[in-house]
């Protein structure tokens, strides 16, 4: 059965998706937000409980997770907030589930997920071949938007490559396409990768602000008391340039700057620090708290948007 107190394969969590969405036929369904290099598919759920009323008006909130492939807890933690709008008995959450439309991608990366099982734990990056012999492309570089101005690298071996051109990557591709076509307008765009215990806005390419950035600095604030409430874990963070590091062409900037997404956040999970070598590796019994406290942030961070608009 598909526990919380490991790491899981590919195939395995792809399977659990299928079984959530026979086992909640009414609400949960599979969908094929694209196509990985090896042929795989960017399979995720989405989860829309029946309207209320009869005109249903509901926005979607889309959560994009394993971008990068050896952030283990990113995935880990989409499919633990999946299954909590499923399977919640609280309240707030079961809201939080009615209110929106949700489209859940575990694995944005699913060739570099295989490979971190398979051959490198630290892998980061697609598969694709590329010059000089290397492998795989950064994709969270590869988005058409202000693509490698700043902090992405043009060497095809480095791990930060932003690709040959803009979206040379069918995962990021495809998916940017199924974005495009959703039915609902996307209300908010939230990206998960680790580690540092961050919670991020745009931008990455320029140290000015979004135009609306008083909100997002408030939906920050409300996001990061959340996350505190259960075990005390702190998060710091703001705009991409200043917080971390400038960083052009990722998902969100994209989200944010070319679909016209409002609210666009990334967290970066735990552990805090920045020890190359554990960091990646948070231990699997911190899968359950981790899933426990970002859900919490995501409740108060979808509130307090909900009540800025
Ligand atoms: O460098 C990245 O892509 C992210 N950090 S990670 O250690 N997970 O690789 C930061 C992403 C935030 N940057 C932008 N959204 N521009
Ligand atoms: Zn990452």
């Amino acid at each position: 059965d598909y526990s919380w107190t490991q790491y899981h394969e590919l195939n395995d969590t792809y399977q659990w998706l299928e079984n959530m969405a026979g086992k909640y036929p009414e609400v949960a369904s599979v969908f094929v937000a694209g196509q990985s290099y090896e042929n795989r598919e960017l399979r995720g759920l989405r989860i829309a409980y029946k309207a209320e009323q009869e005109a249903d008006t509901r926005q979607a909130i889309f959560l994009e997770a394993g971008m990068h492939a050896r952030e283990w807890i990113s995935p880990a933690t989409a499919n633990y907030f999946a299954n909590e709008l499923l399977t919640s008995e609280q309240p707030a959450i079961q809201q939080l589930a009615r209110a929106y439309i949700w489209y859940i991608l575990p694995h944005a990366n699913p060739d570099g997920y295989v490979y971190t099982h398979t051959q490198n734990r630290m892998w980061r990056k697609t598969r694709s071949p590329q010059a000089k012999d290397c492998f795989g492309t950064d994709p969270n570089r590869n988005w058409g938007f202000h693509w490698r101005e700043v902090g992405a690298s043009a060497e095809p071996c480095s791990e930060s490559y932003a690709g040959p051109k803009a979206f040379s990557e069918r995962e990021t591709e495809t998916l940017s396409q199924y974005l495009r076509s959703l039915p609902e307008p996307i209300f908010m765009y939230i990206a998960m990768h680790s580690f540092s215990q961050l919670l991020l806005y745009p931008f990455g390419h320029t140290s000015a602000l979004p135009g609306n950035h008083r909100d997002l600095d408030r939906i920050f604030s409300a996001a990061v008391s959340g996350m505190k409430r259960r075990f005390g874990t702190r998060y710091t963070g703001g705009n991409v340039y200043d917080a971390i590091y400038p960083a052009a062409g990722s998902s969100m900037d994209w989200a944010y700057g070319e679909l016209g997404v409002k609210y666009a956040f990334t967290y970066e999970l735990r552990p805090s620090g920045y020890s190359f070598w554990t960091g990646f590796r948070l231990p699997a019994s911190q899968i359950v708290p981790t899933g426990q406290e970002t859900t919490d942030s995501l409740l108060e961070m979808v509130n307090a948007a909900k009540a800025l608009s």
